[in-house]
């Protein structure tokens, strides 16, 4: 392990400084494990070694490399132990076999995933959902730590960092300064979220936020997240009302949310609001018509309380676009904060080349501040990235093109993973259609973006001094940036 360690360090892999992480982090360590390709010997080293960590009675069939840089590596155990190897892509095709996982397998084959570095385990996830869909068993990897054993993933791991500084601190390589550092890092980087910038960086519990917001609908959404443990919402873009009824009911168990499209219904009837919220009442969720309202003022009141859908009727929440101005707002909460309604506004949108941001999404941001009795949150895809004090943590963002594959719909659609949109992208609700309406078995695609959304541990038992100390650091943030705001 010694001698592997210096020779990574010989070339460069393991490098010592400052170095800003995809999460926003600084780091004193970086690792690059892609060098390895160029120096064969040690590919074929690190892999073997991978291997024996393993304890002896772990069996599997098939491996998978974690893209792309450990792919080399389940190459080399592959050809080398003679085990059929698989590969997931990255990005699906956006038409023809838009396959997740290329390579020849039986359902119910065990898979072993290889992973190069470990940190949050974000990545092995990501690799683990596919190989499940597709019918496979994934029950360990190996490769660089921990975090992966609620998943029923167990970790191998074949050198932690700790070790790695500590043999190139007793090998004169890094100075014992430098080992202090990483090891403070590591200590205190154990459980931080990895996102960057806004409130994300200090997660406040669901149940905590609900207590800030002022909408009776955005606190009942945060109190269903917490109890349910789902941030799922199912966007239900189905065929008919009959069909949009039967899988409310079977999936409602596993959602917070669910999102219709009334208009695509062709056997809409009068009933229909009515029958679906006794089933939004047996099974606890939320209905959000994503009507995305984009007229003046008055013509939307009568949009939402009229017509042949009676929107305000039945729905818990609606979207709207803001392109028309604050009037759209000023008129859906009209009608629709007298009902105890919420108010989604689309801050940002999914689709390929959208116009919804820069000064577009902070005004969103700016027209939701002036409306937090009405307005719950936003329709948001990398909230993350937003400017910091954008992010007040009463309201709430959801996401929708999320798949299991990253890619696109070959209209326009791009998809993101679980993963990447409420770890790195901040974001708080996953929004499914297609993934799991077209999937084999809607109800165990449900399940699987519900467990996969990973949500921080939100029983309610957190330490209150703690979840009040983490609320004024952000409430402070919130008011340095209104008072930014108003100046400029
Ligand atoms: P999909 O099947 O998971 O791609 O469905 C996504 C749903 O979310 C669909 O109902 C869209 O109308 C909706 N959507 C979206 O995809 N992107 C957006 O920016 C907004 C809504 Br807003």
């Amino acid at each position: 392990m010694e001698s592997l360690i210096l020779q990574l360090h010989e070339i460069s892999a393991l490098k010592f400084g400052a170095f800003k992480l995809k999460s926003g982090i600084t780091s004193p360590m970086y690792i690059d494990l892609r060098l390895i390709v160029s120096h064969p010997p040690l590919l074929r080293q690190i892999s073997s070694t991978i291997i024996s960590t393993l304890p002896p009675t772990t069996s599997y069939d098939v491996v998978c490399g974690v893209p792309y840089t450990a792919l080399p590596i389940a190459t080399v155990i592959s050809t080398t132990s003679n085990t059929p190897m698989l590969f997931r892509r990255k990005e699906s095709k956006d038409y023809g076999t838009s396959k997740a996982i290329e390579g020849v397998f039986i359902p119910n084959q065990t898979c072993l995933i290889v992973e190069d570095l470990v940190t949050t385990g974000a990545s092995v996830i990501e690799t683990a959902t596919p190989l499940r869909s597709a019918g496979l068993r994934v029950n360990d990897a190996a490769g660089g730590r921990e975090n992966l054993a609620a998943r029923g993933i167990t970790l191998h791991s074949v050198v932690k960092l700790r070790d790695v500084v500590r043999v190139l601190k007793e090998n004169n390589k890094v100075s014992e300064e430098m080992e202090k550092m990483v090891v403070r890092f590591l200590e205190e980087n154990n459980n931080v979220a990895p996102v960057k910038g806004g409130f994300q960086a200090v997660r406040v519990s669901y149940r905590a936020r609900g207590k800030m917001a002022k909408n009776p609908t955005g606190r009942r959404l945060f109190e269903i997240m917490a109890m349910k443990k789902s941030n799922l919402c199912l966007s239900a873009d189905v065929s008919t009302a009959d069909q949009l009824l039967a899988i409310a009911d079977k999936i409602g168990p596993e959602i917070c949310m669910l999102k219709t499209h009334v208009d695509i219904l062709p056997d809409f009837t009068p009933d229909f609001g009515s029958k679906l919220r006794a089933i939004s009442d047996k099974h606890n969720f939320l209905i959000f018509e994503d009507r995305k309202f984009a007229d003046i003022g008055n013509t939307v009141t009568m949009q939402y309380e009229g017509g042949i859908f009676r929107i305000l009727e039945w729905a818990d929440i609606v979207s709207c676009h803001i392109i028309s101005g604050p009037g759209i707002v000023d008129g859906l909460k009209l009608k629709g904060l007298p009902h105890g309604r919420g108010l989604l506004l689309l801050a940002e949108m999914s689709s390929a080349g959208n116009f919804a941001k820069g000064d577009y999404t902070t005004s969103a941001v700016k027209i939701a501040e002036e409306n937090s009795d009405f307005v719950i949150g936003f329709i948001s895809v990398n909230p993350a990235s937003w400017p910091t004090g954008l992010s007040n943590p009463a309201f709430i963002h959801a996401t929708p093109g999320v798949q299991l594959v990253k890619g696109g719909d070959g209209l326009g659609q791009q998809y993101n993973t679980p993963s990447s949109v409420i770890s790195e992208r901040g974001s708080d609700i996953i929004i499914v259609g297609r993934g799991i309406i077209k999937a084999d078995n809607p109800v165990d695609a449900a399940r699987e973006y519900r467990v996969q959304g990973p949500r921080f541990d939100d029983d309610g038992s957190e330490d209150d001094d703690e979840e009040l100390r983490k609320m004024l650091r952000i409430l402070h943030k919130i008011s340095m940036f209104q008072q930014f705001a108003a100046k400029h």
